[in-house]
C-alpha cells in the first residue's frame, strides 16, 4: 500500500468524511486517494477558510466528528495558521493534513540550513507548535502510521485542540514496508475517586456558611460533555450562576437561576452580583481579561474564589488566596453527585432578582433613537424570537458580535458560537459552511460586520458551489465600529483606519450579492425584520442591517475601572445602591 492510501483508510477509519481543502502539487496525491476511498471533500477558496470550517465541525456535530483539511506545501500551509489558531484558543479539536514537497529534494542539499528546501517548501511544523495540540512532520512510511495515530489521540488529550502532519510528497506515493492500520487508542478515563471525594469535601468547606454563593459557568464543561449534568445540579439546587463567553451555548438562558454572562462586554447586573458574591466557583473558565478586566485585582476583591480547571497553568496566574483545583470536567458531575448547596441568605435571592430585573435584556442603547437608526439590539431580540428552535448562530468579531451576545437568548436547542479566544475576523462565514455542511437540515445564520465579512468573502463562492442555504447577515456600520468606539475613549475620537472614508472601504452588498447568486434583503426598519425573511426560494440570503455609524456597544467597560462600573456611566446613588453587599470606590 502507499502512504496516500494508507492516509485515506485511517481517515475512514477514524470516520473523517468530508475533507476541507484548497487542491495543489503537494496534497494532490492525498486528495485523488480519498477520491478512491469515496471520501467526501469540499473545495475552498481560501485555506483559511477550509481550517475556520473545519474547526466549525467539532463545535456543530455535538463532539462527535473532528474537521480535517488538506493543503498544499508552503502558502496552503501558511494560509491555515489564523484557522489553527482559533480551535487552539477554544480547545477545540481539528486534524491539518499538509503536503510538503519530496524528502528526497531536500537531501540533496546535504544538510545545509537554506531558507528553502525546494520550491514551496517552508517549516510549517515550527510555525504552528504554539497553537496545536500536536505538530509533527515525517519522513518514511512507518513514521506516517505511527503519527496519524498520535495526531489522532493527541487532538483529545487535556484541553482538546488541533493537530497537524507534514507530508511530503515522496512519503504519499512510496510503497509502504508495513501498512497495517494502525488505530488510534480510545483512553478510558481513569476517575480516582479519591480526588474526587476530596475535591467534594473542598467544596463543601467553601461554600459552608456561605451567605451569597455564585457558580462561573465556563465552556470547559460543554467541552467535557457533562452541561446537561452540571444544569440539572444548578437547577435542582437551585444555585444562582453567570456565565462566560463562551459558556453562553451550554445551556438555555431563561433558566431562572441564570443571571446574565459577566465581564468587560457583560450585562451590568451579572458584574455587580460577581463583585457583590460572597463565595465564586469558577467552572471551567480561565477568565480572560475580557471577564476579568485588564485590572484582574479589581475584580471580585472581596470575594473568596475557588476554581476547577483541567489546565494546572491557567491557575497559575490567580491570586493565592484563591483556591484551586485542578480536574477533569468529565468527572463533574461525580463530584457533585449528592452535593446539596447550603441555604443560603434570602436577601442574596431578592438582590439577584432585582439586577436581572433592573438590567437583563433592558440595559440597551438608547443612542440608535437619537440617530433614527435601526437598534442592533432590537434587531437581534427580534432575530431571536424568528428563527428556528434548532437554529445556529455564528458570531463574527467586533460590536456585531457583543450586539449577538449581549442580547441573545438562546433556547435549549440552538448554537451560538464564535471564535472567542483568538476573535478572528473572517470567521464567522467558513464557520458557518463547515456548520451546514454538517447540519444540511438545520438553520444556520452567519452574523458579520462590514468589515468582518470582507476577510473571508470568498467563500460565499463555496456556499453557492455546494448550494449551502445559509443566512449570511452584515450589520453594516460603516466601519470597523468595536475599534472606532475604542478610539472615542482613548483617541479623542479620531477615528484613523477604521471610519468612513478613513477606513478600509466596503463593496455594495447587493452587487455583492449579485455577484454570488444570493437573495439580497436591505433592511434599515425594525419591521422589515419577520418570518417573511426567510420564506424565498433561493436560500442563500445575504441581510443588510444599516446601522448608524455612532451607534455603540453599551454597556462596555473602559480601561481601569471594575467590571461594575461599566459605561455609559449610572448615578452614584445607582452605583451604591447596587452594590449592597460589599462597599466599593467608585474608580
Ligand atoms: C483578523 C482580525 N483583524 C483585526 C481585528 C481587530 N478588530 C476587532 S473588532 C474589529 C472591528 C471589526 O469591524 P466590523 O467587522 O465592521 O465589526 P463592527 O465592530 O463594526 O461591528 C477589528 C478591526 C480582529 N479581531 N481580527
Ligand atoms: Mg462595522
Amino acid at each position: 500500500m502507499k502512504g496516500k492510501e494508507y492516509i485515506a483508510k485511517f481517515l475512514k477509519a477514524i470516520e473523517v468524511d468530508n475533507v476541507f481543502l484548497v487542491q495543489g502539487g503537494a496534497c494532490s496525491f492525498m486528495v485523488d486517494a480519498i477520491a478512491k476511498e469515496n471520501i467526501n471533500y469540499t473545495c475552498f477558496q481560501h485555506e483559511q477558510g477550509a481550517a475556520m470550517a473545519a474547526d466549525a465541525v467539532w463545535r456543530t456535530t455535538n463532539r462527535k466528528k473532528i474537521g480535517a483539511t488538506f493543503c498544499t506545501s508552503g502558502p496552503g500551509a501558511s494560509n491555515l495558521v489564523t484557522g489553527i489558531a482559533c480551535g487552539y484558543f477554544d480547545s477545540i479539536p481539528s486534524f491539518h493534513i499538509c503536503g510538503q514537497v519530496n524528502g528526497k529534494e531536500v537531501g540533496q542539499y546535504n544538510g545545509a540550513k537554506v531558507r528553502q528546501a525546494g520550491f514551496q517548501q517552508m517549516d510549517i511544523v515550527s510555525m504552528v507548535k504554539p497553537i496545536t495540540n500536536y505538530a509533527v512532520a515525517v519522513t518514511n512510511g512507518e513514521e506516517l502510521r505511527q503519527e496519524l495515530k498520535t495526531c489522532y489521540e493527541k487532538a483529545f488529550e487535556g484541553r482538546g485542540g488541533p493537530v497537524l502532519i507534514d507530508i511530503p510528497m515522496d512519503v504519499q506515493t512510496d510503497e509502504m514496508e508495513n501498512s497495517e492500520l494502525l488505530l488510534p487508542e480510545v483512553k478510558m478515563i481513569v476517575s480516582s475517586s479519591i480526588k474526587i471525594e476530596e475535591i467534594r469535601n473542598n467544596i463543601s468547606e467553601f461554600f459552608k456558611d456561605s451567605e451569597r454563593p455564585l457558580v462561573v459557568y465556563g465552556a470547559g464543561v460543554e467541552l467535557s460533555g457533562v452541561s446537561e449534568q452540571l444544569n440539572e445540579w444548578l437547577i435542582d439546587n437551585c444555585v444562582p450562576f453567570v456565565s462566560s463567553w463562551s459558556a453562553l451555548n451550554s445551556f438555555e438562558h431563561s433558566l431562572p437561576n441564570y443571571y446574565g454572562h459577566f465581564g468587560v462586554y457583560g450585562n451590568r447586573g451579572a458584574n455587580y452580583i460577581i463583585q457583590n458574591a460572597s463565595n465564586i466557583l469558577v467552572l471551567g473558565s480561565r477568565l480572560d481579561n475580557r471577564q476579568r478586566s485588564g485590572n484582574p485585582k479589581l475584580f471580585a476583591p472581596q470575594s473568596k474564589v475557588m476554581v476547577i480547571d483541567i489546565d494546572g497553568e491557567e491557575l497559575v496566574k490567580y491570586d493565592s488566596e484563591w483556591k484551586r483545583e485542578i480536574l477533569d470536567l468529565v468527572h463533574l458531575p461525580k463530584v457533585l453527585e449528592n452535593y446539596k448547596l447550603p441555604e443560603y441568605s434570602s436577601e442574596w435571592v431578592s438582590y439577584l432578582k432585582e439586577m436581572k430585573e433592573k438590567y437583563y435584556n433592558v440595559d440597551i442603547s438608547t443612542e440608535p433613537k437619537k440617530y433614527k437608526s435601526l437598534n442592533p439590539y432590537e434587531v437581534v431580540q427580534k432575530m431571536n424570537e424568528i428563527i428556528d428552535d434548532d437554529a445556529m448562530l455564528f458570531a463574527d468579531a467586533g460590536a456585531n458580535h457583543v450586539w449577538v451576545y449581549q442580547m441573545f437568548n438562546r433556547r435549549k436547542n440552538q448554537l451560538l458560537t464564535t471564535s472567542s479566544g483568538h476573535y478572528a475576523m473572517g470567521y464567522s462565514l467558513p464557520a458557518s459552511i463547515g456548520a451546514k455542511l454538517n447540519n444540511p437540515d438545520r438553520q444556520v445564520i452567519s452574523f458579520n460586520g462590514d468589515g468582518g465579512i470582507q476577510m473571508n468573502i470568498q467563500e460565499l463562492q463555496t456556499m453557492l458551489e455546494y448550494d449551502l442555504g445559509i443566512t449570511v447577515v452584515v450589520f453594516n456600520n460603516h466601519g470597523l465600529g468595536m475599534i472606532r468606539q475604542f478610539q472615542n475613549t482613548y483617541m479623542g475620537g479620531r477615528h484613523h483606519a477604521t471610519g468612513n472614508g478613513q477606513g478600509p472601504g466596503r463593496p455594495n452588498l447587493s452587487g455583492i450579492a449579485t455577484a454570488y447568486s444570493m437573495d439580497y434583503l436591505r433592511v434599515t426598519s425594525i419591521d422589515q425584520v419577520n418570518e417573511n425573511m426567510f420564506k424565498r426560494e433561493n436560500k442563500r440570503l445575504l441581510i443588510e442591517f444599516v446601522i448608524d455609524e455612532r451607534v455603540l456597544i453599551e454597556p462596555k467597560l473602559e480601561g481601569g475601572r471594575p467590571i461594575n462600573d461599566q459605561f455609559p456611566y449610572i448615578t452614584n446613588k445607582e452605583y451604591v445602591e447596587n452594590n449592597k453587599f460589599v462597599d466599593f470606590a467608585r474608580g
